[in-house]
C-alpha cells in the first residue's frame, strides 16, 4: 500500500516535471527543420517568421497616414508602437526629445526603445526608422516633390519585421537579451529645393540624438542589427560599406545565415555603397551593420523611394521573409 502511494506520487511528479518541459519548450513549426542543414548550427529551434503577420503591420502603420513629426498621425503611431511592444511582453521606453530640422522648424520626436530580457548582460540591439519622410522629392512627377509619402518600404517595412519578431521573441525568448528601437526623424533630411545651405547631417537626426542621449549611459550591445527598406520587390542586399567597417563579422554572419536557409537571391555577395543611416550614428555606442536595398549599378534605392509609390501594393511578402527569417535564425543562434 505504501509503495503503491509512492509510486503514484512519483508518477505525478514525473508528469508534472513533463508538463514544465513540454510548457517552457517553444513549440516551433516545419520550417525549423530547414534551419538544421545551417552550417555548424548548434541544436537550437528557430521560430518561423510569419510574412503575413509582417505585412499585416506595414498595412497597420500605413493606415495611419504619413508619419511626419508635428502631424495626428506621427502622434498617434508613436503610442501604437509602444503598445504593440508591450503587448508582447517587452519593458518600453518612449523617449520623447525636440530637434531642429534642417528648415529651423522644431520637431517634437519620440525614440521607442523596447527590452527583452534587461538583466541580460549578452544583449543584440534591433532598429529601424519608424517616421516617414515628408517629401517625395524623388516622384516623376514634380508636383509631388513636398507631399508626404507613405513609406511602406521605408520606414514601416523595417519596423513591421521588428514588430513580428517582437511577436515572436514573446512566444519564445531566445539566449540574448534584445533591444528593438525605432527611430524617429531618420527621414527629414534637408531637400534639394531648401533655402539655405546644408549645415550638418539633416537627416537621422533620431539616432543621432540617441547616440548623444542614450536611454541608459551604460548601454552595451555585442553588435546592432538596422532594417531598411525591406519589403520591397526583386530587393537585393548588399555588403553595405559602412557595416564593413563598423561590425565585418556581423555582415558575414548575416549574409552567410541568409545563403545557408535559401536566401541567397537577397542577401548578394557583392559590396554595396555607404549609406549614411541609423547605422552610423548608433554605431558610435554599438557595432552596428545596415541591411538596406541599395543597388549602385541598378540606380540606387528601390525604384520607389522617396516617390509616392511607396505603397503597400509594392511591398513583397518573399523579402520580408528572408530577411525576417535570417534575422530570427541569428539570434536565436546567438
Ligand atoms: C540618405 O539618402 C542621405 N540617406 C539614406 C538613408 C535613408 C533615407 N534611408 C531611408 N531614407
Ligand atoms: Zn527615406
Amino acid at each position: 500500500m505504501r509503495s503503491r502511494r509512492y509510486s503514484f506520487v512519483y508518477t505525478c511528479l514525473w508528469l508534472a516535471g513533463l508538463a514544465v518541459v513540454l510548457l517552457t519548450a517553444c513549440r516551433r513549426n516545419t520550417a525549423s527543420s530547414s534551419v538544421s542543414s545551417a552550417p555548424a548550427a548548434p541544436a537550437v529551434q528557430v521560430p518561423d517568421f510569419n510574412a503575413d503577420s509582417a505585412f499585416a503591420y506595414v498595412e497597420r502603420q500605413v493606415a495611419f497616414g504619413p508619419r511626419v513629426p508635428n502631424t495626428e498621425a506621427h502622434r498617434r503611431t508613436a503610442a501604437y508602437l509602444a503598445d504593440e511592444l508591450r503587448r508582447h511582453g517587452a519593458q518600453v521606453i518612449s523617449q520623447n526629445f525636440q530637434v531642429r530640422a534642417y528648415d529651423g522648424t522644431t520637431l517634437n520626436a519620440c525614440n521607442i526603445i523596447a527590452s527583452y530580457a534587461p538583466e541580460n548582460k549578452d544583449r543584440v540591439l534591433l532598429f529601424a526608422h519608424w517616421d516617414t519622410r515628408p517629401y517625395a522629392d524623388n516622384d516623376p512627377d514634380s508636383k509631388n516633390h513636398r507631399t508626404p509619402i507613405d513609406g511602406a518600404n521605408d520606414g514601416a517595412s523595417g519596423v513591421a519585421v521588428l514588430l513580428e519578431t517582437a511577436r515572436q521573441i514573446h512566444a519564445c525568448s531566445p539566449r540574448v537579451g534584445i533591444d528593438i528601437i525605432f527611430f524617429d526623424v531618420e527621414d527629414y533630411g534637408q531637400p534639394y529645393f531648401a533655402r539655405q545651405p546644408e549645415e550638418g547631417d539633416t537627416w537621422a537626426l533620431g539616432s543621432q540624438y540617441w547616440a548623444r542621449r542614450p536611454h541608459n549611459p551604460a548601454y552595451r550591445a555585442r553588435y546592432g542589427i538596422l532594417l531598411d527598406m525591406v519589403g520591397g520587390k526583386d530587393s537585393r542586399f548588399m555588403r553595405e560599406g559602412v557595416s564593413m567597417q563598423q561590425a565585418p563579422g556581423v555582415v558575414d554572419k548575416v549574409w552567410k545565415a541568409a545563403q545557408a536557409l535559401g536566401y541567397g537571391d537577397y542577401f548578394v555577395d557583392e559590396q554595396g555603397g555607404y549609406i549614411n543611416d541609423d547605422h552610423v550614428y548608433v554605431g558610435r555606442r554599438v557595432p552596428s551593420i545596415d541591411i538596406i536595398a541599395y543597388d549602385e549599378a541598378d540606380g540606387g534605392f528601390v525604384p520607389q523611394w522617396h516617390t509616392l509609390d511607396d505603397t503597400v501594393e509594392n511591398i513583397d511578402k518573399g523579402t520580408l521573409k528572408a530577411v525576417g527569417q535570417t534575422l530570427l535564425w541569428v539570434i536565436y543562434n546567438e
